[in-house]
């Protein structure tokens, strides 16, 4: 059988968690309009007759402004270092500039085979995705290339096709039935900043984390404590909202989309806390999961 680890690595906001979920066929990584909304690698595991494959999603390479940045770059580096095939996702509707240098300067991609993945091919014209494609052509001569959109699910099974025909043979690495390396836990705070980062504008989403207090398993409804954690007394006042009325909306879209996942009813209890500059605290990057450990 065909198997491996697929990495999946682009700039910000090209569609790296979309493509994730349309080859699954199942939502395992929130999706937003907001850069940097993922900031952990999380790995999808794809299964059929002849195959399994581990598909990496990563963070979105950027300049950093912040430690937060530094360890989200350095879990995607890493991803790539060690993967069987790595999928560079280009958004095809963005000209080349000085942004994908510094990706591509930073990246170790040369030690697997590369597939280039033109997503979102219905935003651009023929001709301006030749030029973009004529770029990454001198580039990487060796790469494979492929047009998607990811959002309709265009060419994803082309995309698996490829990606098969590339790997090695192998063992199954994860057991029946897994869907994603990720709990429950990771999950629903992936929910709570999904809703929240739909709601916020500007600066705001990338000051955001999650910190979950407790989980009443047992309990039923399944009882949530949880926490907003932001950088400064502004921002909690603008996720509170007018009345209360933000916050209150993210409960309640966050409270439907975690009882669909545990299948039971829930109560989720959501409160604001102002950590100042937690991106840049080593102890509270590592209490909320996003501290890069090499492994
Ligand atoms: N028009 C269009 N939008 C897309 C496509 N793929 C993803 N998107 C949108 O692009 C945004 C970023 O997607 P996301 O998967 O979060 O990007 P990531 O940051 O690379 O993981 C979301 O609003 C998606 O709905 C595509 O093929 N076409
Ligand atoms: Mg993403």
């Amino acid at each position: 059988m065909k198997s491996g680890f697929v990495t999946l690595l682009g700039h910000p906001n090209v569609g790296k968690s979309t493509i994730l979920n349309a080859i699954l066929n199942k939502k395992v990584a929130i999706v937003t309009d907001k850069s940097q909304t993922t900031r952990n690698t999380i790995k999808g595991i794809y299964r059929d007759e002849d195959s399994q494959i581990i598909f990496i999603d990563t963070p979105g390479i950027h300049k950093p402004h912040a430690q937060l940045g530094v360890e989200m770059n350095n879990m995607a580096f890493s991803s790539a270092h060690s993967a069987d095939v790595n999928i560079l996702v280009v958004d095809s509707s963005r000209p080349y500039g000085v942004g994908d240098d510094f990706l591509l300067e930073h990246l170790d991609i040369n030690s697997a085979p590369l597939v280039i993945a033109f997503n979102k091919i219905d935003l651009t014209r023929i001709d301006k995705a030749e030029e973009l494609k004529k770029i990454y052509r001198q580039k990487f001569p060796q790469s494979e290339f492929i047009d998607l959109v990811a959002s309709e699910k265009f060419n994803i099974d082309s995309l698996i096709e490829l990606v098969k025909k590339l790997l090695p043979e192998g063992p199954e690495y994860y057991p029946e039935g897994e869907i994603t390396d990720k709990d429950n836990v990771f999950q629903i705070k992936e929910i709570i900043r999904e809703k929240l980062l739909k709601m916020l504008r500007d600066e705001v989403p990338h000051c955001v984390a999650i910190y979950v207090h407790n989980i009443e398993w047992e309990s039923e409804p399944v009882e949530i404590i949880a926490s907003i954690i932001v950088e400064k007394a502004s921002q909690k006042g603008i996720i509170i909202g007018a009345n209360g009325r933000t916050i209150k909306t993210i409960r309640e879209r966050s409270t439907h989309d975690i009882a669909k996942l545990l299948g039971k009813p829930v109560d989720l209890s959501i409160e604001v806390k102002v950590r100042e500059n937690w991106r840049n605290d080593d102890n509270l990057l590592q209490a909320y999961g996003y501290k890069y450990k090499a492994n």
